[in-house]
């Protein structure tokens, strides 16, 4: 799968970029990355300005329809699909589970980081983006939402991660609406706290009921909405 993050601060990702589970799933060849520094589209020479005040008035800066579509266009033209383009913006449809898993099914996505007051509405007319907001609180800037739209993404599609099985485990994954029951591992007693007994029998039938209940427990206490809402999203 192939992302292009347009963005007026590249620097942000080159981190994110460079470690873990994405890195070697960049290396291996099954996700590719390209940051395109929107600046470069500047249709001021001088002083590389992308964003302007507001016709009508109003509080902060709106960032330019011109170098946007610009940018856009000559990254749509990089490859032979054209991809689907993203917009985070804190208006977007909420990204759920169910939304990642149909974003990992395309081979390519243009995501399109917002800042200041956001863009020129003609972004939007001309380019027809899909709008994506990661949850409802105000970010300083799209890339983070990117960031997080990329990560949960990538997870799903097929061999970026080592064990197959624990994306499909997943709280939220396929359907899945039930939280995680609680895991232990060595020493069996830390200051007083004793791993479940339950865990060292060896009964492997025992065992499973035991998390099976666990995890209707605290989804019943956490996040009863699972239970209730099953088509919600
Ligand atoms: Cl996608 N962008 C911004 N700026 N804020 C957000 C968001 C996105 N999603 C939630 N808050």
């Amino acid at each position: 799968m192939r992302f292009d993050i347009v963005t007026l601060f590249p620097e942000i990702f080159s981190g994110y970029l460079s470690q873990s589970l994405l890195a070697k799933a960049i290396d291996r060849g099954l996700v590719q990355v390209h940051i395109h520094d929107l600046r470069k589209w500047s249709t001021d020479l001088k002083h590389h300005k992308i964003d302007d005040r507001p016709y009508g008035g109003g509080p902060g800066m709106l960032i330019c329809v011109e170098p946007v579509v610009n940018c856009v266009e000559a990254i749509q033209a990089m490859d032979p699909t054209p991809g689907v383009v993203v917009l985070t913006t804190p208006q977007g449809d909420r990204l759920n589970q169910r939304r990642v898993e149909q974003l990992s099914q395309i081979n390519r996505m243009i995501l399109l980081c917002g800042r200041y007051e956001g863009f020129d509405q003609r972004v939007i007319d001309i380019l027809n983006p899909m709008e994506l907001s990661i949850g409802d609180y105000v970010l300083n800037g799209g890339e983070v939402a990117s960031m997080v739209i990329v990560d949960s993404t990538v997870r799903m599609i097929p061999g970026v991660l080592g064990d197959e099985q624990s994306s499909l485990d997943d709280s939220f994954s396929r359907g899945n609406r039930i939280l995680e029951f609680p895991q232990y591992t060595r020493p069996p007693e830390f200051r007083g706290c004793a791993v479940p007994e339950i865990l060292l029998s060896g009964d492997h039938a025992k065992i499973a009921k035991w998390r099976e209940q666990q995890s209707v427990e605290k989804t019943m206490l956490r996040r009863s909405d699972l239970l209730r809402n099953p088509a919600e999203d």
